[in-house]
């Protein structure tokens, strides 16, 4: 071979490598790194969401995130109520892990493992905007403005990132929405994002969007199955005060005879936008003494309004989520972005006469949460296994190809998403700890498990209560079988709780079961 011909055959060799290295599969790790974006409203229930399976609520865009990707039938949170749902989103971990189990005076520990922290460190530009709830200012991400505590609907302040409580004129949604989506438009388009868009809607006292006042009104809502419920067998369920009935209050829930002028939230409206609400209002009132209700007719009356108004504010969040998934796809992002939807815990939408969340019972342990992945997750994707919110933390930051230090409780399930792992290789028990009491809406503390079939939990704190609940047979859980010779069935699942409870390490439910 003369010396030309081995430098045209060297060339040629160096030429293929440059080929191959372009257009050659790639290892995992060096596939382009997916875009992230978390939306998590507040409240928001998945009996409210017409991929839930509600025909009267419209919300097109979450469903159609749904649709082109995959919905989870059974998520569960952990703790539901929100400054705690938050703190588990952020570590992985439950609330007696993370330090966050009331939405009370506690200041979160940021000093702690925070996911967005590790995709930071790896190259993402990170930001959260919105209601956040955890007495803290957010850590881990390059850009945040957050509502101070629960924030107000209208015209709302926002703490930036000099600190400064700054008020913006106009609706909480769209303002959460616009913010995201202007720091969307100035990053670096080099390196991928994630960002938390964290609305208040759908939280009470359902203050909707003057464009969306009145959306409902010809709409009559079904009574749901379990409204009348008498908490029979339930100590507990009987000692609660959050229901429509007795707790939610005509004035500030239901805005009949609210001096809208003057009323918390309506009066940092401008006069024009007042006046409308106060015109919508003053009818509804007007309506009411017509009717000259009691007892029962009194209780459906409060229900109707309380349906309308939450799902009047939830249309604004349906409509903005829709502007994100327009901004993507304008912006030649809808491919490499992962959109999620979810709500910080589910909520109660008249069933056993409630409104609010706390009980592991399943509208308020269950929240929606839909995401969509083109390319990776198949259209139409339905997802039945029992996900925790622990599992939110250690399944974003696999999208972004990391892999969650040991303190993070939860575990991905983006295999269970793309199809990878089966069910039966997947957890069989969902563990649960609520704390909150006695304020607000007096809800016992307690602990227990969520198998595929049945739900066993113990009440504590001035109460000492054990419930069991066969969901095949009872899928409302209105008969507790505790006491009714379930002997083995109890065994086996006091038991299985008995190894949650080492599994992750919760020392008050321990001493609780010596
Ligand atoms: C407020 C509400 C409660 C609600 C908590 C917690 N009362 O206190 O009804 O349970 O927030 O909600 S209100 O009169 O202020 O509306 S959470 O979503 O932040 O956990
Ligand atoms: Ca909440």
């Amino acid at each position: 071979m003369d010396f030309d011909m081995r430098i045209n055959l060297s060339a040629l060799a160096l030429l293929l490598l440059a080929a191959c290295m372009a257009s050659c599969s790639k290892p995992a790790e060096e596939k382009k790194k997916p875009n992230i974006i978390f939306i998590f409203s507040d409240d928001h229930a998945y009996q409210a969401i017409g991929a839930y399976g509600n025909t009267l609520a419209k919300t097109p865009n979450i469903d159609r995130i749904a649709q082109e990707g995959a919905l989870l039938k059974n998520n569960l949170v952990t703790n539901s109520i929100c400054g705690p749902s938050r703190a588990t989103l952020l570590t992985g971990k439950y609330s007696h892990k993370n330090g966050y189990k009331r939405n009370d005076r506690t200041l979160f520990d940021v000093s702690q493992f925070l996911f967005p922290r590790a995709l930071q460190e790896s190259g993402y530009q990170t930001a959260y905007v919105g209601k956040l709830h955890l007495n803290s200012l957010p850590e881990g991400f390059d850009y945040w403005n957050i509502l101070p505590g629960q924030g107000h609907y209208y015209n709302p302040d926002f703490i930036g990132q000099t600190k400064d409580t700054v008020r913006h004129e106009g609706y909480v949604t769209d303002l959460i929405t616009r913010f995201s989506l202007d720091w969307l438009n100035q990053r670096d388009p080099s390196r991928p994002f994630f960002m938390v868009i964290g609305h208040k809607a759908t939280h009470r006292e359902w203050q909707p969007s003057v464009e969306d006042i009145g959306a409902y009104d010809d709409v009559e809502f079904p009574i749901p199955s379990t409204f009348y419920d008498n908490y029979e067998g339930r100590l507990a369920a009987k000692e609660q005060d959050m229901s429509i009935e007795k707790t939610m209050r005509m004035l500030e829930d239901l805005k009949v005879d609210l001096d809208i002028d003057n009323a918390f939230g309506f009066r940092r409206l401008g006069p024009e936008q007042r006046a409308k609400l106060k015109e919508y209002y003053a009818g509804v009132s007007r309506d009411f003494h017509s009717r000259k209700l009691s007892g029962r007719a009194l209780t459906e009356w409060k229900f109707q309004r309380y349906m309308k108004d939450y799902l009047s504010t939830a249309n604004a969040l349906d409509r903005n989520i829709g502007k994100v998934l327009e901004y993507l796809k304008e912006n030649g992002l809808e491919e490499n972005t992962v959109v999620i939807y979810a709500s910080d815990q589910g909520f109660y939408l008249g069933e056993h006469g409630w409104f609010d969340k706390r009980f592991i019972y399943e509208e308020s342990l269950k929240t929606p949460f839909v995401i969509r992945y083109p390319g990776v997750i198949k259209p139409g994707t339905i997802i039945d296994d029992l996900i925790a919110n622990i599992d939110w933390a250690p399944t974003v930051l696999d999208l972004a190809g990391l892999s969650a230090p040991a303190e993070v409780q939860g575990k991905s399930f983006l295999p269970l998403l793309t199809g990878e792992k089966k069910s039966s290789e997947w957890r069989d028990a969902v563990y649960y700890h609520y704390y909150e009491f006695p304020q607000p809406h007096h809800v016992y503390p307690h602990f227990g498990l969520r198998t595929e079939r049945y739900k066993l939990v113990r009440f504590y704190g001035g109460i000492d209560t054990w419930e069991l609940y066969d969901l095949q047979n009872d899928p409302q859980e209105m008969t507790n079988i505790y006491g009714d010779g379930s002997g083995g069935v109890i065994a086996s699942l006091k038991s299985r709780l008995k190894e949650l409870i080492e599994e992750y390490d919760d020392a008050d439910a321990r001493a609780l079961m010596q």
